[in-house]
């Protein structure tokens, strides 16, 4: 019988989430660790919740590698990457230094307003395990004309290669999307997250599921999307340079890993 333990290390300068897999009391596998900076406790309460939950899904342990790590605390025209991989984003009309529960975070008031990351084969899912995470606060659901709000996307419903995106509909719940050749798989869930309070919203595309998890809860849809790849470039805030589905509220920590 295996059993698994799932454990949190917290120092000042790092939080490392710890899964160790054992069989009748040895090493069963090699432990699943995921290291990040330490920004909210809650954040790594919600890190812990889901490799919990992907480990009760009857997923392998397997190391999982963070891509891009925004932590939005910047203050002049760039967003930096902490993740090592240099993936800089441009700020247009974005308010930096914005309050938030740890550090600062960023504001999309205008419009438009949006990061641009230059396209790279880093931020293109493949076939692979690939998770987006954003941190959001907002407190008015996107009007009629708006029709949805554009939290991170890469790509258009029409871009070749397919494309992936985290939005806010207009009735204020949580979408992914991950859009390949095989098809397109999107799962949306209440309740709405216009309460203008901090919600996590994870979008994962594992094989052939697809799971949102909004503050720790966990949704899934079934279906193959296939190899994404494209050669957009990645926006955060908004659709793309016009401010289309222009987001509007707070937003903090965002992250993409894979694996
Ligand atoms: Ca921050």
């Amino acid at each position: 019988m295996q059993s698994r333990r799932v454990s949190l290390l917290e120092s000042n300068d790092r939080v490392e989430i710890r899964i160790d897999v054992t069989q009748r009391g040895e090493t069963a596998e090699d432990p699943l660790v995921l290291t990040c900076r330490p920004v909210l406790v809650r954040l790594s309460v919600v890190f812990v919740a889901v490799a919990a939950m992907m480990l009760a899904m009857g997923g392998t342990a397997q190391a999982a590698t963070l891509v891009a790590v925004w932590h939005m605390n910047d203050t002049g025209s760039v967003m930096t990457d902490a993740s090592g991989n240099g993936l800089t984003g441009t700020l247009r009309s974005v308010s930096t230094s914005q309050p938030v529960l740890s550090g600062t975070g960023f504001g999309f008031f205008a419009k438009p307003s949006r990061v641009r990351v230059a396209t790279s084969s880093l931020l293109n899912p493949g076939t692979d395990i690939f998770t987006v995470t954003v941190h959001v606060k907002f407190s008015t659901k996107p009007s009629a004309a708006v029709g949805d709000y554009d939290l991170i996307r890469k790509g258009l419903s029409t871009t070749a290669g397919g494309d992936y995106k985290v939005e806010i509909l207009e009735n204020g719940y949580a979408y992914c999307q991950y859009k390949g050749p095989s098809g397109n798989v999107n799962l949306s869930h209440g309740p709405s997250l216009a309460n203008n309070a901090w919600h996590t919203i994870v979008c994962r595309r594992s094989g052939s599921t697809v799971s949102l998890t909004i503050d720790g809860q966990n949704f899934q849809k079934s279906g193959a999307t296939g190899k994404i790849a494209n050669s957009s470039d990645v926006f955060i805030g908004a659709k793309d340079d016009s401010g289309a589905d222009q987001y509007k509220g707070l937003m903090d920590e965002v992250t993409i890993s894979r694996g």
